[in-house]
Formats: structure tokens, C-alpha cells, sequence
């Protein structure tokens, strides 16, 4: 039996903000855009004093503001929390090499190897992390990394589940289907139109009956997801699929000239990307939205995989020329796609081509 461990940092952002300065702590605190709650922008997470008041990631700011004026608004500072992320990813490594990265704040484990009880490993990790950064963590124990992360979620913050096979039935099953990994608010929309709200009613539709629905392979994962059934490896090492910047304009744009100034920019940050990683992309596509939220993409791919910034841009800029812009624009956005590995560049000659 795999025992495997998800853990997931307790509102990240806004914990590592009320660390490094003390006299937020205790109160609501709103990390998004660039921190100005009149300005356009999203909330990326709310301290839990803040979610009390029905703030939440993905919000708009200006929402946010409504909901919990005396809120301290704060901008997104990556730099700091994508340190903070290595420390820990590096704290966690002392622990098994086997470690899948899942996101900023969160990371899957295979601790079966590791022959101490689980709850003692746990509390350990917790420890440390308390210890070195000040923060403190959620963490799912489970047979699977579908439970695992489910687990990790069930007793935020600074949680510590354990779930096995046999609590399926008492502590999964009453779950609405949302909390299945893969089901987003579209299915779950559409499995309660089939009267499934939750993962036990799921798990008591026949196999049939979902393929018919979902497809062979949806239909076949959601009849093994709600009896907790889930084979995913640990993955240790991603392959990017694609990188790329868009950018919301606090003021929307007409300006032809000016867009493609800042579409050049844009460009340029990310085929810096691309190199720092050492990536060669084949597809540039290019995102237009205007100020009445109608969105237009083109794409261009490109004879082989480069990361020639004057190739990468006259594709990006072939693909605006083929866009009518006829209206005020919101957000232009640029994603270099199709990567493969090449060889990374030093930083020092990233912009000088
Ligand atoms: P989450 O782990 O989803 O959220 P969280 O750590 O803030 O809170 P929780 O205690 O519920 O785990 O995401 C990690 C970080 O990723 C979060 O701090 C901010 C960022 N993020 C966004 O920028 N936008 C989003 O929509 C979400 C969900 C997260
Ligand atoms: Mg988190």
C-alpha cells in the first residue's frame, strides 16, 4: 500500500506577508494586482481574517473591497513568495527525494518508504517549516495523491488528516463531486442536472452510465475517483508545455502604436523566460481582449522551435496584424507554446539578442 503525502501551505501569499511584517497579524489582508482595491486587478488570496468576511482568490479587487473595506490591500510580490517556495521545496527535499512540485505552495510525496508512523512524519514537516519560515501548513496523508489532496484540504488551517481505505465511506462520500480532482464547476453543474451532488452518489452510479455520459476515459476516472481509486505516479520532473504573460491595462488602450510597443515588451519577458529555462518554442499565440470582454486569439507556428526573440516577435506581430482592431483594447496577452529542451542560456546574455 502507497502512502502518499500532499501538503499545502496555509493561504501563502498573504501568510508569508503577515510574517514579515508582524502588525498584520491577526487581521484581514488582501494580496492582488498591485495592490490598490480601486484599480482593476484579482484577488490572488486572502488571509483567513479577511475570508471571514467572503473574500476570495479570484475576486475582483474592487469586490474584495466592498465586502471587507478596512482590509489591508497589498500587492503581489512573487520575488519574495517564490523564495520562500524554494526554501521550502528545499526543506522538504531533506525529506525524500521523491517529490512532486504541485504548485507555488504545494507539493506530493511518497513517504512509503519512510518507515516512522505517518501523523510522526507530519508533525515533523510541520515543525520544521514552522521553524525555518514562520508559516504553517495543511497536510493530507492518504493511499493516493487523489485523496492525499483532498485530505490536505479537510482541516485548513494548520490541518493534519490522515485518511485510508476504510474512511472512504464515512469521511469522502458525504464530499460535493467539486472536491474530486478534475471535476470543475461545468461537470459538477452537469452531474447534479443528473441528480450527483456528492461523491457518494457518484460512486453509486453505474460505469455504464457515466461512459455514456463523460466518455470512455472521463467516465471511467470519475467511477474509480469516487471509490478513492488512483494510480497517478509522483511526477518529479515536469516538462513545461507552454509559457506565457498577459497583461490587463488599468486603462483600456486604442492606441495601435502603443500596443504594439507593449506587445513587443511583452514578447521580450517572455522569450526571456523561455531561455532562462532553456526552452525552444514552435507556436506563438497571440490574445486580444476588448474593453467589451470579446476575445480574439491567432496563432502562428513557426518552421522549427526557437528562442530567437526577433523570431518570437514577428510572429507575435504577424498574428496582431491579422486582428482587427476595431475597439479599445483590456488585455493583450502572448504565450510561447510546443516547448522542447534546448540548452539553457547564462542570465547575463538573456536580452542581449
Ligand atoms: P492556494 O493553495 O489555492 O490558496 P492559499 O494558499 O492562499 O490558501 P489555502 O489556505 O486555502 O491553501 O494557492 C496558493 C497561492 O497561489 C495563493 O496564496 C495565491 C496564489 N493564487 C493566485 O494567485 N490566484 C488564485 O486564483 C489562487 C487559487 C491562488
Ligand atoms: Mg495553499
Amino acid at each position: 500500500m502507497r502512502r502518499i503525502l500532499h501538503i499545502d501551505m496555509d493561504a501563502f501569499f498573504a501568510s508569508v506577508e503577515q510574517k514579515r511584517r508582524p502588525e498584520l497579524l491577526g487581521r484581514p489582508v488582501v494580496i492582488g494586482g498591485d495592490g490598490d482595491p480601486t484599480k482593476r486587478g484579482v484577488v490572488s488570496t486572502a488571509s483567513y481574517e479577511a475570508r471571514k468576511f467572503g473574500v476570495h482568490s479570484a475576486m475582483p479587487l474592487r469586490t474584495a473591497h466592498k465586502l471587507c473595506p478596512y482590509a489591508v490591500f497589498l500587492p503581489v510580490d512573487y520575488k519574495e513568495y517564490s523564495r520562500m517556495s524554494e526554501q521550502i521545496k528545499k526543506l522538504l527535499g531533506e525529506f525524500t527525494p521523491t517529490i512532486e512540485h504541485a504548485g507555488i505552495d504545494e507539493a506530493f510525496f511518497d513517504i512509503s518508504q519512510i518507515t516512522k508512523p505517518s501523523d510522526e512524519i507530519a508533525k515533523e514537516i510541520k515543525k520544521r517549516i514552522s521553524q525555518e519560515t514562520g508559516l504553517t501548513c495543511s497536510i493530507g496523508i492518504a493511499p493516493n495523491k487523489l485523496l492525499a489532496k483532498i485530505a490536505s484540504d479537510m482541516q485548513k488551517p494548520d490541518g493534519l488528516t490522515i485518511i485510508t481505505e476504510e474512511d472512504i465511506e464515512q469521511r469522502i462520500w458525504p464530499l460535493p463531486v467539486r472536491k474530486l480532482r478534475g471535476v470543475g464547476p461545468k461537470n459538477s453543474a452537469y452531474l447534479e442536472g443528473m441528480g450527483i451532488k456528492t461523491i457518494g452518489d457518484l460512486a453509486s452510479a453505474p460505469l455504464n452510465k457515466l461512459i455514456e455520459r463523460f466518455g470512455k476515459s472521463y467516465g471511467r476516472y470519475l467511477y474509480e475517483a469516487s471509490r478513492g481509486m488512483n494510480e497517478s505516479p509522483i511526477i518529479t520532473h515536469w516538462e513545461p508545455k507552454s509559457a506565457g504573460r498577459e497583461i490587463t491595462f488599468q486603462k483600456d488602450i486604442y492606441d495601435r502604436q502603443l500596443l504594439r510597443k507593449i506587445l513587443a515588451e511583452v514578447t521580450r519577458e517572455v522569450v526571456n523566460d523561455i531561455r532562462r529555462r532553456g526552452y525552444k518554442g514552435k507556436t506563438v499565440t497571440l490574445k486580444v481582449r476588448f474593453s467589451d470582454f470579446e476575445t480574439h486569439t491567432r496563432a502562428k507556428t513557426l518552421y522549427e522551435p526557437t528562442d530567437s526573440l526577433e523570431q518570437i516577435r514577428r510572429a507575435a506581430f504577424d498574428c496582431i496584424n491579422r486582428l482587427e482592431l476595431k475597439k479599445k483594447v483590456r488585455l493583450i496577452g502572448i504565450r510561447v507554446s510546443r516547448l522542447e529542451k534546448g540548452s539553457p542560456l547564462p542570465s547575463a546574455v538573456l536580452d542581449e539578442t
